[in-house]
């Protein structure tokens, strides 16, 4: 059989997927039957001029095909995005998990990643404000396991049942179909407050990190408490994280909302480029383990997914590296067509009773049947594991595999008894012998009750920037609210969280103070403010806005200064075409400031030029303060002050001037690093 040739023979996706790739370039043009087509242009007519005939199989095959081209897309996470690339676990996890793939620091696995936003169709924008899908498919030798998480670590219920009613109310209204890819309407705050389990998620959507960068700078969380189970059958609890080695960065509100017009593709894109570059994506694996008799330590439910475990007392070990290295050839076929599923599991992992990974763990295959069109969506190139996979299910839609012989049940005789299960040695998947006991009643636990504690930790573990940013988000949301009942119902119910902050918006919004008091705690957890992460200046854009005539002297070395830590300076200036320097130094334009705009860029390179050029002026000055009023690093030179136009320019943070040439890109790389500077006054 073909999948047990290629599992044997490599054990590797890229040539299984290989193995199903075709190049058409340089080859004749036939129909799907194999016959060669003379022509590729005119249907067959009954006289040049006559009706077209119905004999016409190629007309008929081509438009057909056609005409089926489009899958349903997904009724969560549509827009998305994949690229292929490898794990590697950098000790073994043996003590913990028998999963193989956690076992040899030497041994690569497979992996295909597709990130997403949730609530968009296939088409939206991607700077939504919305939580990010992060799924992991890993290609075991022992099966797929897939990872199926989002860059938020809780999430809005406690109950898988309530799911529908949760994206009904998020997903466009259904009498206009009206907004695409955005939480800020009636339904879905009519669905928050009436449903205040999800608190702490709302306040991680109306923080920074709902507006993320990049996919390559954001975490990723598999939200659920899953176990790990040892050789010795002995199980842990445990939390997934993905911790990306550029560190955790985000956009400000009002650019997210500029990319989604200038470009809508800009998470992917970056993603491709970063790809296509070789500054391959890095993401940690990170654990948070719980022995089972620890279950109870806690003043929240570990099976309740609306709570994290708060770094600071369950530390996050990092287990091992996943590389991003390599794009999909084919969007549809890798990238609409993977299907993840968290019931997706190997020897050494398993479930808790969280209720909500419960009712994912139906949900998933049953969507891949209405959007893949049968059971047979494992067939799939992108969705095969690399090890051999053997049953006696047969038949479907689009069956590929072709099983010899007359035996397809278990038991038997005829093929003694072959396929047989293995013995958990041989590596037979084992449910945990978890003991439970109860009543059958539609109820949640009483620990579960508790939906505040968490919102307030994250809301005091916030910088003053990024309160100042849920404020605003909260206001804006809101703002665009047309029920004035449902307005307060959201302000009363954030009172519980933070009276500060549910005061502050609801001024915003035109609506009372609220009623009631906060929860009252006081404690933070400094892992969750985005100002502790890590900080890189590796594959930032920075846009050097200049014109001719500039100091080629000092623009050259501060240029090859950033290109030697990864930065990727682009030069954007009035037109397309070559920029010349006083001194001979030539530089070619990759943008001008009618395809470009400050918002794609991570910083500004003021340059300018020393020639009077009032159209260059005019357009280089709202690029330059459109980035400045976004906290943006700006590095000037003399010339480029002008352009720059602020007062106490030695005052203001983020803005690089002066010095010597090495001591001023120096100085620019850091800020750079430091992504967006807050303290700046910004009118
Ligand atoms: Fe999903 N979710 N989900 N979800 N989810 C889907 O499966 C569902 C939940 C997540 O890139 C669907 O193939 C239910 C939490 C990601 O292809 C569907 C519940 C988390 C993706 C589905 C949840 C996720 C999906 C739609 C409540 C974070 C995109 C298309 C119990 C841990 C996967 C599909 C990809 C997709 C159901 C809640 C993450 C309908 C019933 C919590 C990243 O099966």
């Amino acid at each position: 059989m073909r999948d047990e040739h290629k599992g044997k023979e490599s054990n590797s996706k890229k040539e299984q997927l290989e193995s199903y790739t075709i190049n058409d370039q340089g080859k004749k043009l036939t129909t799907n039957q194999g016959l060669k087509v003379s022509e590729d242009e005119f249907s067959l007519k009954a006289g040049e001029r006559g009706p077209t005939l119905m004999e016409d199989f190629h007309f008929r095959e081509k438009m057909t095909h056609f005409d089926h081209e489009r899958i349903p897309e997904r009724i969560v996470h549509a827009r998305g995005f994949a690229a292929h690339g490898e794990f590697q676990v950098y000790d073994s996890m043996k003590k913990y998990t028998k999963a193989r793939f956690l076992q040899d620091p030497s041994k690569k696995t497979p992996v295909f990643v597709r990130f997403s936003t949730v609530a968009g169709s296939r088409g939206s924008g991607e700077l939504a404000r919305d939580a990010r899908g992060f799924s992991t498919k890993f290609y075991t030798e022992e099966g797929n396991y897939d990872l199926v998480g989002n860059n938020i670590p809780v999430f809005f219920i406690q109950d898988a049942i309530k799911f529908p009613d949760l994206v009904h109310a998020l997903k466009p209204e259904p009498h206009n179909e009206m907004p695409q890819a955005a939480s800020a309407h009636d339904t879905f705050w009519d669905f928050i407050a009436n449903n205040q389990e999800s608190a702490h998620m709302v306040m991680w959507a109306m923080s920074d990190r709902a507006i993320p960068r990049s996919f390559r700078m954001m975490e990723g969380f598999g939200v659920h408490t899953f176990r790990f189970v040892n050789e010795e059958g002995k199980a842990h609890f445990v939390k997934f994280h993905w911790k990306p080695v550029l560190g955790t960065h985000s956009v400000v509100w009002d650019e997210a909302q500029k990319i989604n017009g200038k470009d809508p593709d800009f998470h992917r894109r970056d993603l491709w480029e970063a790809i296509e570059n070789g500054d391959y994506p890095e993401y940690e694996l990170g654990v948070q383990i719980l022995a089972e008799d620890e279950e109870f330590n806690f003043d929240f439910d570990i099976l309740d997914p609306t709570k994290l475990w708060p770094e600071e007392e369950i530390p996050v070990k990092l287990i091992g590296k996943m590389t991003l290295n390599r794009n999909v050839d084919n969007v549809f076929a890798e990238t609409e067509q993977v299907a993840f599923h968290p019931g997706h599991v190997v020897p050494g992992i398993d479930f808790s009773n969280d209720p909500l990974l419960q009712g994912r763990l139906f949900s998933y295959t049953d969507t891949q049947l209405i959007r893949l069109g049968g059971p047979n969506f494992h067939e799939l190139p992108i969705n095969r594991p690399v090890c051999p996979f053997h049953n006696n299910q047969r038949d479907g839609y689009g069956r590929q595999t072709i099983n010899k012989g007359q035996v397809s049940y278990h038991k038997n005789s005829l093929a003694a008894n072959t396929p047989e299960p293995a013995s958990e040695k041989e590596g037979g998947f084992k449910h945990y012998q978890e003991k439970v006991e109860g009543h059958k009643v539609r109820r949640r636990s009483q620990s579960f009750e508790d939906h505040f504690s968490q919102a307030t930790l994250f809301w005091n573990s916030m910088s003053k920037a990024e309160k100042e940013h849920i404020m605003n988000a909260f206001s804006f949301e809101l703002g665009k609210v047309k029920s004035e009942s449902i307005k307060q119902q959201v302000v009363d119910m954030f009172g519980h969280v933070s009276t500060e902050l549910a005061t502050g918006f609801a001024e915003a919004i035109g609506a009372n103070p609220p009623q009631g008091k906060d929860s009252g705690v006081t404690k933070s957890s400094p892992a969750l403010s985005q100002e502790n992460t890590k900080r890189k200046p590796a594959t930032r854009k920075v846009a050097v806005v200049i014109s001719s005539g500039f100091n080629g002297t000092e623009v050259k070395p501060v240029l090859d200064a950033l290109k030697e830590v990864g930065i990727q300076p682009e030069i954007v200036s009035e037109k397309l075409g070559a920029v010349k320097g006083m001194d001979g130094v030539v530089l070619e334009v990759d943008h001008t400031f009618l395809t470009a705009d400050s918002v794609l860029f991570d910083a500004v390179y003021v340059v300018g030029t020393c020639k009077e050029n009032n159209a260059f002026y005019k357009q280089a000055t709202y690029f330059i303060q459109e980035a400045f009023s976004h906290y943006k690093p700006i590095g000037t030179t003399q010339e480029g002050k002008v352009l720059l136009n602020i007062d106490n320019i030695e005052n203001s943070p983020g803005v690089v001037y002066g010095g010597k040439i090495k001591e001023f890109a120096e100085r620019f790389i850091e800020a750079i690093s430091h992504h967006r500077h807050w303290e700046r006054k910004v009118v």
